[in-house]
Parts: C-alpha cells; structure tokens; sequence
C-alpha cells in the first residue's frame, strides 16, 4: 500500500528529532509491548500527523459518527440551551474540535466562558487562540490536565450560570467500563449543580461498524500505524511499517470495536535500546471503542450520580446525544 500520509515514509534509518528514552511514549510503549497480549493507549494515536489522519477519518463517508453527532447537535442546539440557561460555561473533556463546541456557543444565551481541559498544552492553546478570535466576549481558560485523573477546576466566574460539560464523540467508548463509569463519577462531582452532553457511539449492524473502522481509502489504517510511525519519528524505534498491518474487527460480546497491528512475519524491534521480538500474526492491541445502548448509558450515568435527562438520536439510531443532570451543588 502507498503510504497515505508522509508521515508514514518517515526514514527509519535517519531519525532527525532527539529520541526520548524517558518520555511517558516510550515508558509505555515497552510496558505495552512487554505484556500479553500486548496493547498501548489510544491516547499516543494523537501527534501532528495522527490528529491530521483522524480529522480525515471524521470526513470519511463510512465513519457516520462525526457527522451524525453535529446533525444532532445543529438540530437540538435550541433545545440544549434552553437546558443550559443563560450565562452557562462550558466544560469541554479533550480540547476536541472547535466545530462542535461552537455548533453550542453559538446557540446558547451568552455562554460565560469555555474551559477546555487536555493533556495537551500545546495542542489546546492553538484551539483556544482561534476560539477568542472567533468570539472575542468569550472568557476561554484552558486547563492543562489528565481529565481521567481527580480534576480541580478554577471556581467559576461571577455572574455565570451553571456548568455544562461537553465530552462528545463517544471518546468514552476507549475507555474500558468500568474506567467510564469511574469517569462519569468524576464528572459527576466537578459538575455538581450543573450538566454533562455526553456522545455516545450506539451498538449497531457490525457491517456498518466494520465499514466505519475499515475505509475504502485506508486512512483508519494509516491512522493506526502512524503509532508505529510515531515511535519512529519520536523514539528512534525501527519499525518496519510494511511488516504491520491494520485490523479492526467488531468484538460483539464486548460491544466493542478493537483495533490492532498485526506482524505479518517474525521480526525484531528495537525500541530505545531494548529488542521485542514478534512472531507471525502477534498483534499489537491499540484501541478499544465500545458502542452503547441508550439505556445501557442512562443506567451508567445513573449508577455514576448522574440523573438521565433528554436524549436525542437520529432516525436510524447511529449516535446519540445525552443530558445528564449532575447532583445539586
Ligand atoms: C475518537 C475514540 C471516538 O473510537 O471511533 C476513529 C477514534 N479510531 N477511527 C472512535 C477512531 C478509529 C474514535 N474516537
């Protein structure tokens, strides 16, 4: 296959950037691959390149999630800020894409502020630059923070209404059950007096879900193995990108979608110094999305302090879109 992205044609005998044995990547990349079976944290999918590559799987035409999740919001965007009041801020769990908050900000009644927490420093003060030239009455106030982790939030500001968090895109699908339902528990209480919007991606034809992880183009591929491409780059790793190759699969009893990177022969990599060795069809588990009921999620939200509200989903039951009450402050 052609590489889609000229990431993936990075040179693996002429790293240019500082190798960085001790970064969180590498720690983890040995970790993962040290352990059977072997995963890593879908969280590395996302440098430059990566975040390049999943901005063109949300325009795919197989991978329904992105645009049936706008449509929903676009089309309740009146009836969701009429739950969110005047003066609401909106607490947004990944700086995520601006296109989404803003089908919100710009429905709402003078939304107070808009407080995106990502790991990513960087990454969200490039977001939050755009979004005060786009609304320059907006108080934007990134948080640099692990959102899975205990969050504290800066008190909110004086005149504003209540707190509304956003975490769309079924992003709650990587996490693993019960680290979602602890998630939600945590959302629960820095929301307290407030709401949560929460996307969640629903169970499905596997067809369609098959299609959605496996396009025509093989972006989603490229996607995947720009992991390895990224240890390349960033780790001076020596993965040979055309000796892995992509696999997603729907595991029905899981309700999840998971993706993998399968040795297509016995090989060697070395990773900062230290060898793994893979033998034919090993694979390298890098991430999980799990694909929800809408009661199933209600009585997870519900099981996290959460009091279900509204729920909005599309004619065929792609996504959907829930409220979720927090406890009174
Ligand atoms: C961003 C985690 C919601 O699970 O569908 C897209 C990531 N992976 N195609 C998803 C993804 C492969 C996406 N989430």
């Amino acid at each position: 296959m052609t590489p889609l992205h000229p990431a993936l044609s990075a040179n693996r005998s002429h790293a240019t950037h500082p190798r960085h044995a001790d970064s969180d990547f590498a720690r983890d990349l040995q970790a993962g691959l040290s352990r059977r079976p072997r995963s890593i944290s879908p969280k590395y999918f996302y440098d430059t390149a990566g975040s390049a590559l999943f901005d063109r799987i949300c325009a795919l035409p197989e991978y329904y999630p992105t645009r049936t999740e706008c449509a929903l919001l676009a089309r309740h965007a009146g009836e969701i800020s009429a739950l969110a009041g005047p003066r609401a801020e909106i607490v947004e769990f990944g700086a995520g894409s601006l296109y989404k908050v803003r089908l919100l900000l710009d429905a709402m009644d003078r939304p107070a502020g808009y407080l995106p927490i990502d790991i990513s420093g960087e990454h969200m003060t490039a977001a939050a630059h755009e979004l005060r030239r786009a609304c320059p009455h907006l108080e934007v106030q990134p948080v640099v923070a692990d959102y899975t982790q205990r969050l504290l939030l800066p008190a909110s500001a004086a005149g504003s209404g209540q707190r509304l968090g956003f975490f769309p895109g079924s992003t709650i699908g990587n996490f693993a059950p019960e680290e979602a339902e602890r998630f939600l528990r945590l959302a629960a209480q820095v929301l307290r007096g407030g709401a949560l919007l929460l996307g969640a991606d629903l169970v499905k034809d596997p067809a369609l879900l098959h299609a959605a992880y496996n396009d025509a183009e093989g972006v989603t591929a490229a996607f995947n193995l720009n992991l390895l491409a990224r240890a390349n780059r960033e780790l001076g790793a020596d993965f040979d990108l055309s000796a892995f190759t992509h696999s997603a699969f729907y595991n029905a009893p899981y309700q999840r979608v998971e993706m993998h990177l399968v040795s297509q022969r016995r090989q060697q990599v070395d990773i900062c110094g230290e060898a793994f060795a893979f033998n034919e069809g090993e694979t390298l588990h890098t991430e999980h999305s799990h694909k929800f009921t809408i009661d199933g999620m209600r009585a997870m939200a519900a099981r996290a302090g959460f009091r279900p509200g509204p729920v909005w989903t599309d004619p065929e039951r792609l996504f959907s879109v829930h409220w979720l009450q927090a406890p009174a402050d």
